[in-house]
């Protein structure tokens, strides 16, 4: 009987009506002029920046698989189009302007099998650039020449020049070396006059992506909310028999029907042992009563990341010891996040965390001392969250960026791990918990899967 089921307030933001794309790409294509500018403030008159699409991560005969564009890429073009080439360039190109893009489009109706190409005009439209401003890759090699003024093989950077481009990370991703941008940045990074001139684009890139806009705080609470809708969903479901892969599935199946592109990263869904591997993926064992299974899992929404963790008994009840060493870990995750506040220390609630945990360790006779308890906390307690997973490193917290907050404590000797992760704003006032409207205390995680419970026995 569905009516004597409780109902908590998740289910109902479930419903709530979702933004619409199109006011989303008007957000997008505001941001994307204003991160031009910032760029070309930040690399001066004489800088010359290239930004390159990765290659797919997968290859097949035949097959398109799921492309997902390079994060500084995408944030400089809002582009998601594989073997693209961004040049931005000081002092303009010719009567191209500043900013440039090469990539294949289509002239019309296409003949190919697979996803249509884009027109120019769309290009166009999605990036913000004027239409001449979006070239074939054929002519990659003469514009960024002219941009960089060097002429032929031999020829060196003009005095003053400096080149921003990944040579090292197109290398190791299999960028050929005939390539003609790889090429050129090799032969000048060779040269003794222009070696130093040429620098990571990722240094550019990296100070401007610590701070989020408000479209990207929106699309990051979309991501929470669609993962936050998964994990209500899972914590219902979860029971002794099942595999973890369908725990997995049921949280990606929700990210996936609430708009999320995919995954951020594969679902964490780890059960007894594997509790206590904080990065497990395999996702393949069968959950037994009386474990801990811990989630770790996060939609990627607009290329901006989720980043959630709960730690939930297999059969819905907390076992005494579970439940202290459980609530050792909350009080101190509840603690690193009172830190977070602009002007702290990046590392302040990871510290604050580190202490609580050591001291109640010690106090549950696991450590003789706190430095030894660390044994039990292998990993870092809070990152910066955005387009990538771990976002570009901060050192001081400011209003507008985000960041998790995720102590954890393995006791492999009792294959019980637990962790618990939140996704948290840092505000001109203080902080904003994204994802609270995941259950994560004790008494609210077993009424949840109480819940679910219920549902099950009233099918019967
Ligand atoms: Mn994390």
């Amino acid at each position: 009987m569905t009516n004597r089921i409780w109902i908590p307030p998740l289910l109902l933001l479930l419903l709530a009506a979702p933004a619409v794309r199109a006011d989303e790409d008007a957000d997008l294509a505001e941001d994307l002029k204003a991160r031009r500018q910032k760029v070309l403030a930040a690399i001066g008159e004489e800088g010359v920046l290239v930004l390159r699409s990765r290659p797919p991560a997968r290859f097949s005969n035949d097959v398109d698989y799921p492309f997902r564009e390079d994060n500084d890429l995408h944030y400089l073009t809002g582009l998601n189009q594989p073997n693209t080439v961004l040049l931005m360039s000081g002092r303009p190109i010719g009567s191209l302007g500043h900013a440039v893009i090469f990539t294949a489009t289509s002239r019309g109706a296409g003949s190919s099998l697979g996803n249509p190409l884009p027109t120019r005009a769309e290009v166009a439209a999605q990036s913000g650039l004027a239409e001449p401003a979006i070239l074939g890759t054929q002519e990659l090699e003469a514009t960024f020449r002219k941009a960089l003024g060097v002429r032929g093989k031999g020829s060196k950077l003009p005095a003053g020049r400096v080149l921003h481009y990944n040579t090292m990370q197109a290398a190791r991703e299999g960028v050929a070396e005939n390539d003609p941008v790889q090429a050129i940045a090799m032969e000048l990074q060779k040269d003794r006059s222009s070696g130093r001139r040429v620098r990571p684009a990722r240094r550019i890139l990296a100070p401007l992506r610590t701070i989020k806009s408000p479209y990207e705080i929106a699309c990051i609470r979309k991501a929470i909310h669609a993962t936050a809708v998964g994990l209500d969903a899972a914590m219902r479901a979860i029971r002794p028999g099942q595999f973890e892969y369908e725990v997995d599935a049921l949280i990606t199946y929700h990210c996936r029907r609430l708009g999320c592109e995919g995954m951020a990263f594969p679902c964490i869904v780890g059960s007894g042992p594997n509790s206590c591997q904080p990065h497990y993926t395999l996702n393949r064992r069968c959950i037994e009563n009386g474990e801990l299974v811990v989630i770790d899992v996060g939609g990627d929404y607009r290329h901006y990341a989720a980043d959630i963790t709960r730690t939930v008994p297999a059969n819905g009840e907390f076992t005494p010891r579970q439940r202290s060493v459980y609530e050792l870990v909350l009080r101190a995750q509840e603690a690193a996040i009172e830190v977070v506040k602009p002007g702290a220390a990046a590392g302040e609630p990871d510290r604050v965390a580190r202490r609580l945990l050591g001291e109640g360790l010690v106090a549950l006779g696991l450590a003789r001392n706190t430095r030894e308890a660390m044994r039990y906390c292998p990993h870092g307690f809070s990152h910066p969250l955005g387009m990538d997973v771990h976002d570009v490193p901060v050192r001081t917290l400011a209003p507008g960026m985000v960041v998790t907050i995720e102590p954890g404590v393995y006791l492999r000797e009792e294959d019980l791990g637990i962790r618990i992760e939140d996704d948290v704003l840092v505000t001109a006032q203080g902080r904003e918990v994204l994802s609270s409207a995941v259950p994560k205390t004790v008494e609210a995680i077993e009424a949840l899967m109480a819940t679910g419970r219920g549902a099950e026995s009233a099918r019967r």
